[in-house]
């Protein structure tokens, strides 16, 4: 885009949900300097090790860069976009005609660094008559949706920056950030002798090193854990009675359970001294402030839906959300769940769908069935579930088993390999993108990123994808496409008129809205921003939505947000909350929180007889299956020589372990499972208890060769894992204990 090596083109980073925003010199397409952005609204410069790696993404894999089409021998042949939209439109058109729209089933519309593409594929799922998705929300996040649904009845985030107690569970912010700019805030409560951190997790991380209070459970047993914290905040009395009583409903029915709780036994069975437990309990009882950040240790392991209930009660006892320092809901751009006590059940096997999501364990299995409602086709987009989702063998069987699989991607991934077309995107620093992971409160940021170089050439922005599959599928009638134009000629105020004519007319608008605006109004947008047309629409939806928040940030109007969306190159502030405003996000009735899940409260009495060992003889280890380490960053770099360290992908082991087994640091051992088995090398580490090993996430992949072959290295971590290990109630896989067999191998 430009020949100056010594412009800074602002962004962000791409490899977690905090998306630094980051500031980047090229020299022709390469990244050759990359550092924070000092103005970023968010992050403030902030960056880990990993941003600085960011040209690995963009040019050390192989890119796709045509069309490809899977012949009847199994082989692709490279073809023009014309002929791929034309042919996947048809094909589309056909499954729709003999099994129903509702069996072409969506995956994906986004990684940790870009969603703005996936906006628009609602509109084809709308045209083609869709009603199925997920995504890898629903292989971590849906249980704490469930609970969240029927607590505060949206998402909440921590005030880290200023808890008195901050508490994580099951999470390495340390290595896998989630809190902005991590490292920076997890030193300053060390550091801060008045703020205590309190870490529960099995392996003694990074994070661990710098808490106050670690409680160093046995893998899987958090469940216990909490239920002995409740029960001492509970029988001694450190709940908060007057917010129980102004802001919930239902809190006798909990407290009574808990006053129950044997919290010896508890502590017996978590393996946690009984008095740490009572010494972390109090300090969170009497504390000013508690913020808690549960993830995947937890939400990938046993009990995982009862364990993120139980996390929010110790906050919601102790009266800890909506005050600085404590638990806090939050606006959004778009939603990236939807919030329901009682979700829509999977065609087939009945699965509830929290968050509107189908439970990725249970994808196959709608799949592989001659249920007349299976799924018959699917769109993946942004997303490698070949790889990324349990049993690999099972996702690849089901995605031979339907009769379309169309992958847009930007590299031939191991979920390509299967596919019958896979279209090639332009990366994102080559097309305006965003992030929906909008979490902050009371100043909650936004921003839209222009791209730092052009399209390779062949390569596609996904808006523009989309957009032309329905303009082959006919899914709109001329005449409206016509009068949006030209009313978007005339103004955004005539534009909002025409547009709200055509909904009046017509509901359909709704649900076809980011093609239209693409089509329409998109084209007007400066600087080449169409598929910033979007975000016209979700504008409208803040300014419905949260207008005192808006005004407060700054912004007029919807229009007035519109442009700073547009025009904010190192983010913006979209709302700005008060405290008073948090209890207007509740939306149960008197915006008070009802307390009780009935379902997880039998769970939860259920403790005493529910197995807290999941090992046998022939699989006597817990296998961690997806540590996040320094240089781990899921499958986005595919090109294993951006790590400096850990370049194997070590199985890190206990040295008890490494004693019991004869293994030596360095040398080979044999990791088996019930569904499988792989190879690694081995690394003694400290951190880890007796039992307990762990495999890092973002390696097995098969990167092409010179040869035209492909090379793996490290292990396919879902070669090893089970579809049916997962969580009763939200279907969530439990990667992070799966029993395992360790065996030394000969080098
Ligand atoms: N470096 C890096 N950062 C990342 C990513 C990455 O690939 N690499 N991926 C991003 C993504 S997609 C996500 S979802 C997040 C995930 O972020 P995290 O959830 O923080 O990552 P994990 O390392 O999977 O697991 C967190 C912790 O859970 C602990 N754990 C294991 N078993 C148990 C248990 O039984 N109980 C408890 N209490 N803890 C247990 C592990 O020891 C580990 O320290 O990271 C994001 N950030
Ligand atoms: N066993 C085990 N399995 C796990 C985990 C674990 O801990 N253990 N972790 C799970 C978690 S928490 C997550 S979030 C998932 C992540 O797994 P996935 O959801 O599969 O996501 P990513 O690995 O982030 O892959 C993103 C894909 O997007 C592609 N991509 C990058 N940029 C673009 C773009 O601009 N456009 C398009 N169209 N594509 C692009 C990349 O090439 C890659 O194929 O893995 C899950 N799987
Ligand atoms: S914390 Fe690190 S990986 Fe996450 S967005 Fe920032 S720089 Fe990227
Ligand atoms: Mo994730």
């Amino acid at each position: 885009m430009t020949a100056d090596t010594t412009a800074w083109h602002k962004t962000a980073c791409i490899l977690c949900e905090n998306n630094c925003g980051i500031q980047i010199q090229t020299d022709g397409r390469r990244f050759t300097k990359i550092r924070g952005d000092k103005e970023h609204v968010a992050t403030g410069g902030y960056t880990c090790n990993k941003a600085l790696r960011l040209d690995h993404y963009q040019n050390g894999g192989a890119r796709l860069t045509t069309p490809l089409r899977r012949e009847p021998d199994g082989s692709f042949t490279p073809v023009d976009w014309d002929t791929a939209i034309r042919e996947i439109a048809a094909r589309m058109k056909t499954v729709r005609d003999t099994h129903g729209g509702e069996s072409i089933f969506f995956y994906g519309g986004g990684g940790q660094g870009n969603h703005l593409g996936g906006a628009y594929s609602g509109a084809l799922l709308r045209a083609l008559g869709a009603r199925y998705r997920s995504n890898p929300l629903a292989q971590e996040k849906t249980g704490e949706g469930f609970v969240d649904a029927h607590l505060t009845g949206g998402h909440t985030t921590g005030d880290f920056t200023r808890a008195d107690v901050s508490l994580f569970l099951g999470k390495n912010p340390w290595q896998s950030h989630g809190v902005p700019r991590a490292r920076t805030v997890l030193k300053d409560i060390a550091k801060d002798p008045s703020r205590s951190m309190i870490v529960i997790d099995p392996v003694r991380t990074e994070t661990a090193d710098l808490a106050d209070i670690h409680l160093q459970v046995k893998p899987g047993t958090d469940a216990w854990c909490l239920a002995a914290l409740l029960g001492v905040l509970v029988q001694e009395d450190l709940v908060d009675h007057a917010f129980l009583a102004a802001r919930t409903t239902g809190a006798e029915t909990v407290l009574e359970q808990l006053r129950t709780v044997d919290v010896a036994s508890c502590a017996q069975t978590c393996g946690v001294a009984e008095d740490l437990l009572r010494r972390a309990a109090r300090r969170i009882g009497t504390a000013t402030s508690v913020a808690t950040y549960e993830d995947l240790g937890v939400q990938q392991g046993p009990n995982s839906t009862l364990v993120s209930y139980l996390n929010k009660l110790t906050w919601l006892l102790t009266g800890n959300f909506a005050k600085p320092g404590a638990m806090q809901p939050h606006s959004w751009i778009a939603p990236l769940a939807r919030y329901s006590t009682s979700p829509r059940r999977t065609p087939v096997t009945g699965a509830r769908m929290p968050g509107g999501l189908v439970p990725c364990n249970v994808i196959a299995e709608e799949i592989l069935t001659d249920h007349p409602d299976r799924f018959r086709a699917m769109i993946i987009e942004s997303a490698n579930p070949a790889h990324s989702l349990a049993d690999s063998a099972a996702f690849t069987e089901a995605l031979a088993a339907l009769d379309l699989v169309v992958v847009i991607d930007i590299a031939l991934t191991e979920t390509g390999r299967q596919a019958d077309y896979v279209l090639p995107a332009a990366s994102q620093f080559e097309k305006w993108e965003a992030t929906f992971f909008t979490f902050e409160f009371p100043h909650n940021t936004f921003h839209l990123r222009a791209p730092v170089l052009d399209p390779l050439p062949g390569t596609l922005p996904e808006p523009e994808i989309y957009a032309r599959i329905i303009r082959e599928l006919n899914a709109v009638p001329r005449g409206r496409l016509k009068l949006l134009h030209a009313a978007a000629r005339l103004g955004r105020t005539p534009y909002k008129l025409a547009f709200a004519a055509l909904a009046a007319v017509d509901k359909s608008t709704f649900g076809m809205a980011p093609y239209l605006l693409y089509e329409t109004l998109g084209p007007t947008l400066a600087d080449g921003a169409r598929s910033g047309a979007v975000l016209w629409a979700l504008a409208q939806g803040i300014a419905k939505q949260y207008p005192a928040a808006m005004r407060r940030a700054g912004h007029a109007n919807a229009d007035a947000l519109f442009d700073a969306m547009l025009n904010g190159r190192s983010g913006m502030t979209f709302t700005e909350d008060e405290y008073a405003d948090a209890w207007n996000y509740v939306p149960h009735p008197g915006h008070r929180i009802p307390l009780p899940i009935p379902e997880l409260l039998g769970l939860l009495d259920a403790l005493d007889t529910t197995p807290a060992v999941h090992t046998s003889d022939d699989f006597p280890i817990v296998l961690a299956a997806g540590q996040r380490r320094a240089f781990t960053a899921n499958t986005i770099f595919r090109d294993d020589t951006w790590r400096k360290r850990d370049q194997q992908g070590a199985l890190r082991i206990s040295r008890y372990d490494a004693e019991q087994l004869g293994l030596l640091d360095g040398a080979f051992a044999r990791i088996t499972t019930k569904r499988g088995t792989a190879q690694a090398t081995v690394e003694i580490d400290d951190r880890l208890q007796a039992g307990h090993a762990a495999l890092p996430n973002g390696f097995g992949l098969d990167l092409p060769t010179d040869d035209g072959g492909t090379e793996r290295t490290g292990v396919a971590l879902n070669t090893l894992t089970d579809l049916a290990w997962r969580d009763p109630i939200a279907g969530t896989p439990w990667h992070k204990h799966v029993p395992a067999r360790i065996e030394p191998l000969p080098a």
